[in-house]
């Protein structure tokens, strides 16, 4: 199995109180290139911190390098607009950081992007790959493209409790300052990501489109943000098969309107429980608590590990925490 893992930023992260995928806004433009050095080699290497929310959750990429322990799973990283320096090996397509989406261009060429991935993901070997993704803000931007679409918009966020009235006020400032309205983008996916959108968007659709064109599989590894990519295919005109593998936490707070989402879109659903209730680590709990929930792979990874495997995986995770200093 291949993991294509997108990361990316985008200054939507920067406002307030929207996203928890990092202690503090500025540590937060860090988190993409340190959640694919947690990857790659089981700790940050150039980048400063280990990615925690700001109550000290440990990223989602601490659970999908477990994973990668226990099931074989190749990994390449593409870089879909990081904003600081990583030492884990990265694919590079010239894709820049996102801008705010509330100015009038979230992602300038969101168009070139998409074909660049595509490009790239056509000239890999046809096979069945997990896509994944890393954007602190990425709830937010998936909001924005889903409303653009005028696709039904619900999405989780990595806060327990979910801001989503003011992520909606964001979207709506958004969809104003590019003189859109709600369903105006419908049929052009990529206009929808330019306006509101982030880069990653474009990049994990593009590379799915290419593998699916050179005739592989695509599990797209993530919860909502999954859905708005799911979205784009869909309003780009791609009919084939897809399927969304996401974490029982995401699946838990989202319930039917995740289901009705997936049935929609005509994507198949795999939903898995790590079984963090029985960990008895303080980063478990913090998942079992709603923190997080998802990113990273995560879920898309979990969908492949064999039945009686998942204890192996748990204490997996634990080591991977004790390593980055987690207890
Ligand atoms: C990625 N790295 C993370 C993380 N994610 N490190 C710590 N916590 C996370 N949750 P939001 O829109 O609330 O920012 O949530 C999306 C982000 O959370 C994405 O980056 C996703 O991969 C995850």
């Amino acid at each position: 199995m291949h993991l294509l893992l997108a990361a990316g930023t985008t200054e939507t992260a920067l406002i307030d109180g929207i996203s928890a995928a990092g202690a503090s806004p500025e540590l937060m433009a860090h988190t993409p290139s340190a959640d694919v050095e947690i990857l790659e080699y089981g700790e940050p290497v150039l980048a400063p911190v280990t990615p925690v929310s700001p109550t000290g959750c440990p990223t989602p990429a601490a659970v999908t390098r477990a994973v990668r322990a226990v099931v074989d799973v190749d990994l390449s990283v593409i870089d879909a607009g990081l904003a600081r320096p990583t030492g884990a090996p990265t694919v590079g397509l010239g894709v820049e950081p996102g801008t705010d989406l509330r100015e009038s261009e979230a992602v300038p060429d969101a168009a070139a992007v998409y074909e660049r991935a595509r490009s790239f993901g056509s000239s890999l070997p046809a096979e069945e790959v997990v896509v994944g993704e890393t954007v602190p803000g990425g709830t937010t931007t998936a909001l924005g493209v889903l409303t653009a679409l005028g696709e039904p918009a619900s999405v989780s966020s990595s806060l327990p409790e979910n801001p989503i009235d003011r992520k909606q006020r964001v979207v709506e400032a958004g969809l104003e300052a590019s003189g859109l309205e709600p369903g105006d983008c419908a049929g052009e996916p990529l206009s929808a990501i330019r306006a509101v959108g982030d880069p990653v968007q474009p990049t994990v659709a593009g590379l799915a489109a290419g593998v699916l064109d050179a005739g592989g599989s695509v599990i797209l590894g993530g919860g909502t943000q999954m859905v708005a990519v799911a979205a784009v295919l869909r309003h780009a005109g791609v009919d084939d098969p897809i399927s969304i593998a996401t974490t029982s936490f995401v699946a838990g707070e989202q319930g039917r309107r995740l289901e009705d989402a997936c049935e929609r879109l005509e994507c198949d659903l795999v939903v898995t429980d790590p079984g963090f209730e029985a960990g008895g680590h303080v980063a478990m709990d913090r998942y079992c608590a709603g923190e997080a929930k998802e990113g990273v792979a995560m879920g898309g990874v979990l969908s492949l590990v064999p039945d009686g495997k998942m204890a192996a995986v748990r204490e997996r995770f634990v080591a991977v925490c004790d390593r980055l200093g987690i207890d």
